[in-house]
């Protein structure tokens, strides 16, 4: 595959409603789309450093820099015969997962469509439907949570997870076990948290959840093996986990006992394949995280939770839960029994909608040679 031009774009989204967690409040979502032309096809990716460095070290300028100054220089103008091939060509590129997990994505989804074939067959799916679930942000007050709670079960999905923080945990699970004592129920502290506080998660043992996740420091695997031995509630990391060599250290050490797989944080579509490959092999079930995606990620998300070891839903929603307007065609649904389906058409198997693109985009650079 010859790359002739990558294009890349900064762009900002109005959530449909502010997404509150530990880290802080959102109201918009900034990214980068990449864009690669080769062979005469067009592969999108999207970028999910965010506008402030709060979730990860990386932003919107950070990624851009790397993208731009390290990894497209690196690409540009050569024949790449496989993904890894280009991978080796910016290897030496230390860390900016996010960085390089966009271009990956875009490179992926230009291969699936050179050979006419989906980006889920592609990287070995096996599911035509995923189950999916859906992540809600800490609510002003326990009835405010339950009638979110309550919408978002009416619409099918499978699995609520809740953002906790210090102050806003116990009171929001027992409410919602009162209410839903047999749903799927997860928590997510987005390392709130520190061995201090053990005994809310001593407490959080009562209420059948399914995980708990990255309640301790966003490095830490230590610790968490610390907490992990003192609770039956399965620890799931999410921030921890950069690598298939993060992911070894985790299962070893007894750290967690479910992993959220992000393509973003692990630098791509291939590591994230590695992972899910070993946690497969260790009885580790994985489930695909989110970063309120635009449909171009969320295909991609969609496409890599069709492998077989996605056993738990994801957190990939309805395009509509996250913005009034998607930018692919058609925009992703969710059937009301909780499945959202895979696409079946060449690569991300959506089309981007170049209006609405154009419509949020805050500035873009060519590098067509
Ligand atoms: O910790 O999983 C997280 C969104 C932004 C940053 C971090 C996280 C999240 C979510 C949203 O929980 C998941 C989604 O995209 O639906
Ligand atoms: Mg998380």
């Amino acid at each position: 595959m010859h790359i002739e031009n990558v294009e890349l774009r900064h762009i900002k989204m109005v959530l449909v409603s502010p997404f509150v967690t530990s880290m802080g409040t959102e109201y918009d979502e900034e990214h980068i789309i990449v864009r690669v032309d080769a062979d005469g096809v067009t592969g999108w990716g999207e970028s999910v450093a965010e506008g402030t460095p709060f979730y990860s070290y990386e932003t919107v300028p950070t990624a851009w820099h790397i993208l731009q100054d390290f990894l497209i220089p690196s690409i540009l103008g050569k024949d790449i015969a496989s993904i890894d091939e280009a991978i080796a060509m910016y290897a030496k590129v230390r860390g900016h997962m996010m960085a390089k997990a966009g271009l990956e994505a875009a490179l992926w989804d230009a291969f699936a469509k050179t050979r006419d074939i989906s980006l889920s067959r592609l990287l070995g799916g096996t599911r035509e439907k995923i189950d999916v679930g859906v992540s809600i942000g800490i609510q002003s007050s326990v009835a405010e949570l339950l009638k979110k709670v309550e919408a978002y079960l009416a619409e099918g999905y499978k699995r609520i997870k809740i953002k906790i923080s210090p102050g806003y945990d116990l009171q929001f699970v027992e409410a919602i076990r009162k209410e839903f004592p047999d749903i799927l129920l997860q928590v997510d502290a987005n390392s709130a948290y520190t061995l201090d506080d053990i005994d809310i998660f001593k407490k959080m043992d009562d209420y059948n959840l399914l995980l708990i996740e990255q309640p301790l420091g966003y490095e830490d695997i230590f610790d968490h093996s610390k907490l992990q031995r003192e609770l039956k509630t399965p620890i799931c990391l999410d921030e921890s986990i950069h690598s298939l060599d993060d992911t070894r250290a985790a299962i070893e050490l007894d750290s967690c006992r479910i992993i959220n797989i992000k393509p973003g944080r692990v630098g791509g579509f291939t590591e994230s394949k590695l992972i899910h490959d070993y946690c497969s092999s260790m009885n580790i079930p994985v489930w695909c995280g989110g970063m309120l995606e635009s449909g171009i990620g969320r295909a991609g998300n969609v496409a890599l939770a069709s492998l077989h070891n996605f056993t738990l839903p994801g957190d990939i929603s309805a395009s509509k839960r996250y913005y009034k307007e998607d930018i692919v065609e058609p925009e992703f649904l969710v059937n009301p029994d909780g499945t959202m389906d895979v696409p079946k058409k060449p690569g991300i198997g959506v089309e981007v909608n170049m209006k609405m693109l154009e419509k949020v985009t805050v500035r873009s650079i060519s590098n067509r040679l």
